[in-house]
C-alpha cells in the first residue's frame, strides 16, 4: 500500500503573522506516530507543509491528513485534491474531532480522537476491502504503541530534531482548553512507561529534547521516575507544566537536575476570578511570584503563557500583564486572545449567551477576537494583544527584563535567549530558506546549558556532582 501522510500549512502561512522560524523550531508527531502503524511492505511519505512545499501530482492508495481549526481549510483544499484523483482520503486531528460532520464532507474516512488505536483499526479494514466511514477513539494505551517513526521526519528542516511525548492529555480541565472534547469517550491523561521513554530518550541523538506534552508533571510517580532515570544522561529539556507543578515537592529540582532548561506555564491571567471563571482551578496568583523564583533559582527560563478576553478582563490588562511579567524578570511571553474553539465548553457557553462573532476557522488562530468580549471592543482586544507583543519584546523590555537577574551571567543569558527568540526574524529566514536551520543547534544548546552557581547549589542536595549538565 501507498500511504502519504500530509500536515497542511496554517492559515497564517500566507499572511504577514507569519513566522518561519516558529514552525521550524521542531517537528510535530502526530503524522510518525501513525505511521509507525505502516508494515515494512507499504511505502509511507510525510510531509509537513510548514517547511517543505505539498507536491500533489502523485495518487496514492491512501492520503492521511492532520486536520487542525486554522489549517482546515487548506486541509479540505487537498483532500478535494486526492479524492478527485481517486485516492482514500482520512482526515483525522483535533478539528474532525470537533466537527466530524464538516470534515465528512471532503473525506473517505473521519477520525475523531487520538489515532493510536483508531487508525491499525483502519488499516486492517481496508486491507480486507472494508474500510468504514467514521473511527471514534476508545482504547487509550500509550504502552503498546510503536515508537513514532523519525526516519521519516526530514530533521535538517527544524532547529531541533528531537520532539517527544510520553504522556498525552492532561488531568486538569480549564473551560477554553481542547482537551476534554478531543479525549472524550475514553481517559483524558495517560502515560508511556517509563522504561519505554527512557529507550527513547537513549536512542535520540544530540544533547536536547523538546517534550511537546500538554503537562509533563501531570503524574507526580510517573515523572519523578522519568526524572531519575535521565539523570546522568547529559540531555537539555525543554517542556510544559502547570504552575502547582513548580511548587509541588522537589519534583521541578529533580527535572532540572536531569537538565530542564526552559518551561512554558500557562499563568493566563493576574486574575484570580478570571481563574475561577476559565476553571483552572490549580493555579493560584499567590503562588506565580514563589514559582518564578523557583524556577530562577534552578536555572530554568520561563515560557510565560497569558490568555486575553476574560469577562473580568478589562482594558487595562494588557500593560497591566506586560509589567508584571517584566518586572518578574520572565523571559519570553506567549499571548493569546480567548479562543472558543468548537467543542469546548467555553464554546458552549458563548454560543448560548449569544457572543460568537464569527465562524470563519482561520480566524480561531488566537490572534483575532471571534466572540464578543465583555468588558471591551472586540476590536480593542487585538489592538491590546498586538500592543502587549509589542511592548514586552522591546529591546528597552528586555533589558529591563534582564535586570530582574542576579549576576551578570544570567542576565546575558536572559538577553541572548529572548533577543534571539524574537529579534532575529531576517536571519532565521535566511537560514530556513537556505535549509540550515539545524546548524543553529550548538548555538541554541551553549544558551540553554548556561546554568549558575546558584542552580547548582540548589540541586546540589540532589544529585551527584557527575549528574550536573
Ligand atoms: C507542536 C505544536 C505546535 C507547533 C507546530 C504546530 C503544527 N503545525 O503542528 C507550533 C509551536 C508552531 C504550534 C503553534 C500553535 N499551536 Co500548537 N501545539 C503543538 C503541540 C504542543 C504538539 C502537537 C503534537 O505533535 N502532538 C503529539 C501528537 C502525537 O498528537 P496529535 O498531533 O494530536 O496527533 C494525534 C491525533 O490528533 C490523531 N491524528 C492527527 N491527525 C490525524 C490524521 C489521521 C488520518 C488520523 C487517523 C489521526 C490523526 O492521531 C495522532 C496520534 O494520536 C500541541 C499540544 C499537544 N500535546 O498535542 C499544541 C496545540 C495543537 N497547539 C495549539 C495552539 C492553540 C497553537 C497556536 C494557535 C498557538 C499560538 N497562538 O501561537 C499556534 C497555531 C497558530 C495558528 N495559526 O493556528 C493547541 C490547539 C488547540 C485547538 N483546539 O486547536 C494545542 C492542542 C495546545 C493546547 N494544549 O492548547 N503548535
Ligand atoms: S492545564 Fe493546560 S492542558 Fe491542562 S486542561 Fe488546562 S489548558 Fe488544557
Amino acid at each position: 500500500m501507498n500511504v502519504k501522510l500530509i500536515l497542511p500549512a496554517l492559515a497564517e502561512a500566507k499572511g504577514p503573522y507569519w513566522r518561519s522560524i516558529k514552525y521550524s523550531l521542531f517537528p510535530p508527531l502526530g503524522l510518525a506516530s501513525l505511521a509507525a502503524h505502516l508494515g515494512p511492505d507499504d511505502q509511507v511519505s510525510l510531509v509537513d507543509e510548514h517547511v517543505e512545499p505539498v507536491l500533489t501530482d502523485d495518487r496514492p492508495d491512501v492520503v492521511g491528513i492532520e486536520t487542525y481549526i486554522t489549517s482546515a481549510r487548506r486541509a479540505y483544499q487537498l483532500a478535494d485534491h486526492y479524492r478527485a484523483r481517486g485516492s482514500w482520503v482520512c482526515l483525522g486531528g483535533l478539528h474532525p474531532t470537533s466537527l466530524p460532520q464538516e470534515a465528512a464532507a471532503h473525506a473517505d474516512t473521519v477520525f475523531v480522537g487520538p489515532g493510536e488505536d483508531t487508525w491499525p483499526a483502519f488499516l486492517a479494514d481496508y486491507r480486507a476491502g472494508r474500510p468504514g466511514k467514521l473511527y471514534r477513539s476508545t482504547t487509550r494505551d500509550l504502552t503498546a504503541q510503536p515508537p513514532p517513526r523519525r526516519d521519516l521526519i526530514k530533521s535538517e528542516l527544524y532547529l531541533v530534531p528531537n520532539s517527544l511525548v510520553v504522556t498525552r492529555g492532561c488531568p486538569h480541565r480549564c473551560e477554553f482548553c481542547y482537551k476534554e472534547s478531543f479525549f472524550a469517550g475514553g481517559k483524558s491523561f495517560y502515560t508511556r512507561r517509563v522504561d519505554q521513554a527512557l529507550a527513547e530518550i537513549a536512542s535520540l541523538p544530540g544533547r536536547h529534547l523538546f517534550f511537546l506534552d500538554d503537562h509533563l508533571f501531570g503524574d507526580a510517580g510517573f515523572c519523578s521516575a522519568l526524572f531519575d532515570g535521565m539523570r546522568g544522561m547529559g540531555r537539555l529539556w525543554q517542556a510544559a507544566g502547570t504552575v502547582s507543578s513548580v511548587l509541588r515537592g522537589e519534583l521541578i529540582a529533580k527535572a532540572a537536575a536531569c537538565g530542564l532548561r526552559s518551561l512554558f506555564v500557562g499563568f493566563e491571567t493576574l486574575s484570580s476570578a478570571a481563574l475561577a471563571g476559565m476553571g483552572k482551578h490549580h493555579n493560584f496568583v499567590d503562588d506565580y511570584g514563589q514559582a518564578i523564583r523557583r524556577l530562577h533559582e534552578l536555572g530554568v527560563m520561563i515560557n510565560a503563557s497569558f490568555v486575553f478576553g476574560a469577562d473580568q478582563d478589562d482594558e487595562w490588562v494588557f500593560q497591566h500583564t506586560v509589567e508584571w511579567a517584566i518586572a518578574q524578570g520572565i523571559e519570553t511571553a506567549t499571548f493569546h486572545i480567548l479562543t472558543p474553539y468548537p467543542g469546548t465548553v467555553l464554546h458552549q457557553r458563548l454560543a448560548a449567551e449569544g457572543r460568537i462573532l464569527h465562524r470563519n476557522w482561520d480566524w480561531y488562530d488566537t490572534r483575532h477576537a471571534v466572540f464578543q468580549p465583555a468588558g471591551m471592543t472586540p476590536q480593542r482586544l487585538e489592538e491590546g494583544y498586538w500592543q502587549a507583543y509589542e511592548d514586552f519584546y522591546r529591546w528597552g523590555s528586555i533589558f529591563r527584563s534582564a535586570a530582574a537577574k542576579p549576576t551578570l551571567r544570567e542576565m546575558l543569558r536572559h538577553v541572548a535567549y529572548t533577543g534571539a527568540w524574537k529579534k532575529l526574524e531576517p536571519f532565521w529566514n535566511l537560514l530556513i530558506r537556505c535549509r540550515r536551520v539545524w546548524r543553529m543547534r550548538p548555538a541554541m544548546e551553549r544558551v540553554l546549558a548556561g546554568r549558575t552557581s546558584a542552580a547548582r547549589r540548589q540541586i546540589g542536595g540532589l544529585i551527584k556532582p557527575k549528574d550536573v549538565v
